[in-house]
């Protein structure tokens, strides 16, 4: 097949899941294209059947707003139309969703076939403002197929924009031969040198993702058990969240780390990862960590318990309850074991359900099926 992709190509989850998407696609012989702004960021070696088309905004005075959605529509109508494209998939609803049915009109409806995968504030946060409504209700309406990373997601979105039609719920997927514990790892010699513990958590700070809760339940753990704190990503809630260290007078065992190449490194050297969220529709960066063999304690928020189980692969608890998670983690980073099992269990979990080579064949059937 040959499949266009559009997605953010910054850094988050959405963009990550459609980059590997399209990699995986591409090796197992399907002609990829990728059309949006920018080079996907995850999208950083060659290979020859896949393709970048960059989208240029027109930059004319007189427009104040800018025109991405008719840039990008126009794009996909050239793309499509030259290099004969059979799919159109766009990842995250807004405005990608928009510009594929636009793209359809143009081209006749016969000509291309449109799948839009919702990721998570597309469908909760943003399709909902009042001025986006009825356009995210019509053209999920009018995509050819519509997928959710989630069972929650779907179920959610069906209820809340009373949709009458099929969303395939089809989970995010992982390699999980990239992301695999290690055996010795420089990082923890670095970051615990006296043999610490270490919570890792990465997020985009937004308020969404708590955290604060993070260090709130650090400092209680840090009064258990010898620990340090990995804190890995950027945005909005960092300044806070390093001014909570200081007021809880952690600050020494925090490492803000940034945004961070050496990912999957950072996560083998830890012993437990945190995913406090107060909105999820999956938890991606769970499912990295549990991959690396990592027990996750979450909320139960979302999409996050169809990724992490409770007693199983990490403990779940209610938002905010920092005094349970705590309790959670020094259960698990006392017990050695306990923390073999869970461990255990997360990988296998990983590797069993969510693995790339079980999800992505299942995106190969959905094209299919609006083919055949
Ligand atoms: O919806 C967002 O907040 C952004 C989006 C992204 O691009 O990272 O995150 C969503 O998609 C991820 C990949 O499918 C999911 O793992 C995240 O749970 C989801 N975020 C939210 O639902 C808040």
């Amino acid at each position: 097949m040959k499949i266009g992709i559009t997605c953010y190509p910054t850094y988050g989850g959405s963009g990550v899941v459609a980059t590997e998407l399209g990699l995986a696609l591409a090796d197992r012989g399907h002609e990829v294209h990728f059309i949006t702004y920018d080079r996907p960021f995850r999208l950083d070696h060659f290979h020859d059947r896949v393709y970048f088309h960059g989208v240029e905004s027109s930059n004319y005075p007189l427009f104040e707003f800018d025109m991405y959605t008719l840039a990008l529509t126009s794009k996909l109508v050239e793309v499509v139309r030259y290099q004969q494209l059979d799919i159109l998939h766009m990842h995250y609803a807004i405005p990608h969703a928009v510009s594929a049915y636009l793209a359809r009109q143009i081209l006749g409806v016969n000509n291309i076939k449109t799948v839009t995968t919702l990721h998570g504030t597309d469908s909760t946060l943003v399709g909902l403002e009042p001025s986006f409504l009825p356009l995210m209700r019509f053209t999920l309406e009018h995509s050819d197929g519509v997928t959710a990373v989630s069972r929650f997601l779907r179920d959610k979105t069906l209820s809340t924009y009373q949709l009458d039609i099929d969303i395939e719920a089809i989970p995010n997927f992982i390699d999980t031969d990239v992301y695999a514990p290690r055996e010795s790892c420089r990082f923890r010699e670095l970051f615990a040198p006296n043999d610490e513990k270490i919570i890792v958590h990465t997020s985009n700070f937004r308020p969404v993702k708590r955290v604060q809760d993070v260090i709130r339940t650090f400092e209680k753990v840090r009064q258990q058990v010898p620990v340090k704190l990995l804190l890995i990503g950027d945005g909005p809630d960092r300044t806070e969240c390093e001014v909570l260290t200081r007021e809880l007078q952690v600050q020494d065992d925090v490492r803000f780390l940034g945004k961070q190449d050496a990912l999957v490194d950072i996560l083998a050297a830890s012993d437990l990862f945190m995913l406090p969220s107060q909105s999820e529709s999956f938890g991606l960066s769970a499912l990295e960590a549990m991959s690396c063999g990592l027990p996750v304690i979450s909320t139960s928020i979302g999409g996050i318990p169809e990724v992490n189980l409770h007693a199983e692969t990490g403990y779940i608890a209610e938002i905010g309850d920092t005094d349970r998670m705590a309790r959670y983690a020094v259960d698990l980073l006392t017990n050695d074991a306990k923390y073999k099992i869970f461990s255990t269990a997360a990988r296998k979990r990983a590797v069993e359900v969510f693995d790339k080579n079980i999800i992505v064949p299942r995106y190969e059937a959905f094209y299919e099926r609006l083919l055949a």
